[in-house]
């Protein structure tokens, strides 16, 4: 390989995925990249990977977006929240362009990588970590590295149990009792096991960009459809890392829902609190939150900004919210700037940004009993309104 002086070597660089149309997420997903939707209150999804990445010591991230990237762009700026806007590395958004052999876009995940093996030679890594944008959990890519070093895997694939009734939703490995992958199934209909992959791949570079050149005539090229089949036929020294954390993928609205609800679970399964792995993110630095005397607040996140007069029953409430007397929200995210009018009854809705409710609505069921979360029953369809919004007074959805 020719190396010129700017070739800045690093061990291991990670490439963000970020770049799916998003559509089961619905009108959230309307104007607004999958990975800069907000969650937990005063994050967006993709701080999760991104601090993960920081946290475990990776400096030098790709993030491969093209759908609705202005929010996802303003978002992620230069990286100074996560500490990543570094010269040498450091957070780059990469999104595709029109060249003589390019079509100007990512026709699929694996794809997006091959239009961008220059950016990666840059850095002449050693491995690559692959992630996605979507993703809500904690995770040392590091403990994972030394796993791939261990097993002198070519590629290595996190996964983690899932209930076998879910397991045609996602990649599925079977493995023997050193972690190798003797089967791999991309969605299969009939899954041999439920050791499902997460979609965080360690590959060795040379063997990714061999594998991406040998395969990179088929349409739509996807990791889990053509690269990672590839790999595991011809290569074959593929291992599972196994994962017991909390992760959730967030692609559908009900997930997404549930996933914010778990944050304020009685005995949260994911935590925002912890001091030795931070979740960091953009702020505008808003005024603090202001609750009234007539207010009734009980297990929700409340951020920065809001101004509170209504009751706020198990829900996540975004920054400068304002909830006027006598509403009540109850099992709901509400996301940032909105505003819920006088006796408007919330419940089990996800509300996007900017958004303005008059008074006197029902949305949702609308009615709060005990916490249907809960329960772990889930009654109806969630109610969602996407961003800037206009409800008239007296509306029911
Ligand atoms: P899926 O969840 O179906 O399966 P996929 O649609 O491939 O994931 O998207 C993965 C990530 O890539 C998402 O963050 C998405 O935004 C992004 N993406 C999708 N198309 C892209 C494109 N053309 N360009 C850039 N980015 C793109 C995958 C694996 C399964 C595994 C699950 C775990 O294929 O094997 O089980 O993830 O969630
Ligand atoms: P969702 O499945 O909710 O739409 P994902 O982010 O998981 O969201 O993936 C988006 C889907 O869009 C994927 O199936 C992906 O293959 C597809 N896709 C990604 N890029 C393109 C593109 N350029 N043209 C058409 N479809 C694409």
């Amino acid at each position: 390989m020719q190396r010129g002086d700017d070739v800045i070597k690093k061990e291991m660089i990670a490439m963000l995925l970020a770049g799916g149309q998003g559509s089961r997420l619905g009108v959230l997903t309307k104007n607004v990249a999958k990975p800069a939707v907000s969650f937990g209150g005063k994050y967006s999804i993709i701080d999760f990977p991104l601090s993960n990445c920081i946290n475990s010591g990776i400096d030098t991230v790709g993030v491969l977006t093209q759908y609705q990237p202005l929010r996802l762009n303003a978002h992620i700026g230069i990286g100074i929240p996560w500490d990543l806007d570094r010269n040498r590395g450091g957070v780059t958004v990469l999104q595709p362009y029109e060249s003589q052999e390019d079509t100007g876009f990512y026709s699929g995940t694996a794809n997006a990588i091959y239009q961008n093996i220059a950016y990666i030679e840059n850095y002449d890594p050693e491995y690559v970590l692959i992630l996605s944008g979507d993703h809500i959990y904690k995770m040392d890519y590091e403990v994972m590295l030394e796993y791939h070093k261990a097993m002198k895997a070519d590629l290595t694939i996190a996964a983690m149990p899932v209930p076998m009734e879910e397991a045609s939703r996602f990649g599925i490995t079977v493995t023997d009792e050193t972690g190798r992958i003797i089967d791999f199934q991309e969605k299969p209909k009939e899954p041999k096991s439920n050791l499902a992959s997460m979609g965080i791949y360690i590959f060795t570079w040379k063997v990714l960009k061999d594998a991406l050149l040998r395969t990179r005539d088929v349409p739509d090229l996807d990791f889990g459809k053509h690269v990672i089949p590839y790999i595991f036929q011809n290569i074959g020294n593929v291992f599972a890392y196994e994962f017991n954390g909390y992760w959730k993928d967030v692609g559908t609205l009900y997930s997404y829902w549930q996933s914010n609800m778990e944050l304020i679970a009685l005995i949260p399964e994911f935590n925002l609190y912890e001091e030795y792995w931070k979740i960091y993110t953009q702020t505008d630095n808003p005024a603090p939150q202001f609750i009234s005397t007539h207010s009734h607040v009980e297990r929700s996140v409340i951020s920065e900004g809001c101004e509170i007069h209504g009751e706020i029953y198990n829900s996540i409430i975004g920054a400068g919210v304002t909830v006027e007397h006598g509403a009540v929200i109850s099992d709901s995210i509400i996301m940032a700037n909105t505003v819920v009018g006088e006796n408007t009854h919330i419940d089990q809705a996800v509300i996007a940004e900017n958004v303005e409710i008059g008074k006197d609505c029902v949305i949702g069921t609308g009615e709060y009993q005990d916490s249907v979360y809960d329960s772990r029953v889930y009654c109806s369809d969630l109610a969602t309104i996407g961003e800037n919004s206009l409800i008239p007074d007296g509306v029911s959805i």
